[in-house]
């Protein structure tokens, strides 16, 4: 729906990441050389397949140009307000709130969701997406660390004035804006998310709540929401995790997610440990002018903070829900028999252990293991006969070469990766080497929902109906009814 005068949203969120990007690549100069190492094995990967590869067992391809933007990013935010004001700018960039992931199971004091766009046209032209933690203060133990997070939130103010009357503008625009406003909505929304050399908090405020847990002391010690990874999407993770050994950056010592396969399924990742940065501290607490962090600028200290780190991610195909469990349970089966062993070894059981998931793309979709994407191809159905025992009618159609079936990619995220990536980022304990025990460990979806104050779109729904359009439509071609 293109609008005379107003930037599309879809070309206005491929200039917000393109500016994210350059503004990352500045910051973090590694994450510019994990973008040439990927770019290179993708172009390899690419170009081997267009050679002659049987079609059944080809991984997950995408088109060149979606691969060359696709990024996802990752925020972690202290309040509801900062929440809701962040699903304002990335709804103006139509990126909406998909999925819920529970991290408390891990010991972490957060929930998430992934802002992303919902249509699959959009997902084609840059599936820009951002992993979006919001902290729960309730479930720390800890009131003096709950009370002195609370505080540090409440003071800060990491939207620009010049950003909010720009959200304004868009929302009495149909959430549009027009190229010049556009031109002053991506820097300041991108201000939001930079690097602020200067923290918002005391040294030794910060030192308190680093010693609680390091993750509390990166959401609330800060005057901004930095974004602390830009995540490029490869062909061949395994192959792109060699090469940045070979770079000699410090990676993560195993990919997470499903093991290698012929037919990759969800989400496989892997990163480079976090770098620390240099930041500014006040020395003197703000008790004096709380207006003003910088007033007390004489006295800053200079010190550290680790947070930043570069992954990369290589996407499968989406699982339906028996998919998913059966995913879970052999992860978890796995896991429960690797105990104390290494990272080369945990790999070697997973390999054994998912050895009992498929892995040709007929069988993952005649067990309803995979959502896929049907199609009609040329050729003509002759006369649709009534199904041959065992086979339904759709299976039919695709052994005839009627109709043609493709996996879905999947678009979202795993929070048991998420877990690993946020683990191997920080230390996951305090300073006293304890770990950091939760009042309670359990999902709260509505509490999210009333943070971000709107629905969050389920995964599942999401797939399902991209699946179930895509055989109405042959449905329609072929003038069948979706009974049949
Ligand atoms: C988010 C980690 C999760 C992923 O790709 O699973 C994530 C964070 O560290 O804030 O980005
Ligand atoms: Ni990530």
């Amino acid at each position: 729906d293109k609008l005379a005068g107003f930037v599309d949203a879809d070309e206005l969120r491929t200039k917000f990441a393109l500016a994210m990007s350059a503004m990352y690549r500045a910051e973090v100069p590694l994450y510019g050389d994990l973008i040439n190492i990927v770019r290179a094995i993708n172009e390899k990967t690419l170009d081997e397949d267009s050679g002659s590869k049987p079609k059944d067992f080809s991984a997950i391809r995408t088109n060149s140009e979606r691969l060359t933007l696709e990024r996802h990013g990752a925020i972690r935010l202290g309040t509801p307000y900062e929440l809701q004001t962040v699903r304002r700018i990335f709804g103006v960039l139509g990126m909406y709130p998909i999925g819920y992931y529970d991290l408390s199971v891990a010991g972490l004091p957060m929930h998430a969701t992934c802002f992303r766009p919902r249509e699959v046209s959009s997902l084609d032209r840059n599936p820009f997406r951002v992993f979006t933690t919001l902290l729960r203060p309730e479930l720390l133990v800890s009131e003096e660390a709950r009370n002195l997070s609370l505080e540090l939130l409440g003071q800060r103010e990491i939207f620009t004035d010049k950003l909010l009357e720009m959200l304004s503008t868009a929302e009495l625009q149909n959430g549009r804006l027009t190229e010049p406003q556009a031109e002053v909505f991506i820097p300041e929304a991108l201000l939001t998310f930079s690097w602020r050399p200067v923290a918002a908090a005391t040294f030794s405020q910060y030192n308190v709540l680093k010693a609680e847990h390091p993750i509390l002391a990166d959401v609330a010690c800060f005057q901004g929401a930095h974004i602390n990874h830009l995540t490029p999407r490869t062909l061949d993770i395994s192959a792109a995790q060699v090469a940045m050994q070979t770079a000699g950056m410090a990676v993560k010592s195993r990919i997470e997610g499903p093991p290698r396969r012929k037919c990759p399924i969800l989400l496989r990742q892997t990163s480079f440990l976090a770098l620390e940065e240099s930041v500014k501290f006040r020395t003197t607490d703000s008790t004096g002018d709380t207006t003003n962090p910088l007033s007390t600028d004489t006295s800053l200290i200079e010190a550290s903070h680790k947070a930043r780190f570069g992954e990369i991610e290589e996407r499968g195909a989406a699982v339906t829900i028996k998919g998913r469990e059966l995913y879970d349970r052999l992860l978890s089966e796995g896991m429960s028999r690797a105990v104390g062993v290494s990272p080369g070894q945990l790999d070697s059981i997973m390999e054994e252990r998912f050895k009992e998931y498929p892995d040709d793309w007929t069988t993952l979709r005649r067990e309803r293991l995979i959502y896929c994407e049907f199609q009609c191809t040329e050729k003509n159905a002759q006369n649709i006969a009534p199904e041959k025992k065992g086979t339904s009618l759709l299976e039919q159609l695709i052994t005839d070469g009627v109709v043609e079936a493709t996996p879905i990619t999947y678009e979202d995220f795993l929070p048991f990766s998420a877990v690993g990536i946020f683990q191997s980022n920080l230390q996951s304990r305090g300073a006293d080497g304890a770990a950091l025990v939760l009042k309670q460990a359990a999902p709260d979806l509505k509490g999210l929902e009333d943070s971000i104050q709107t629905k969050l779109m389920d995964v599942d729904e999401w797939y399902g109906h991209a699946q179930t359009q895509s055989l109405k439509a042959v449905c329609a071609q072929l003038e069948l009814t979706m009974e049949d």
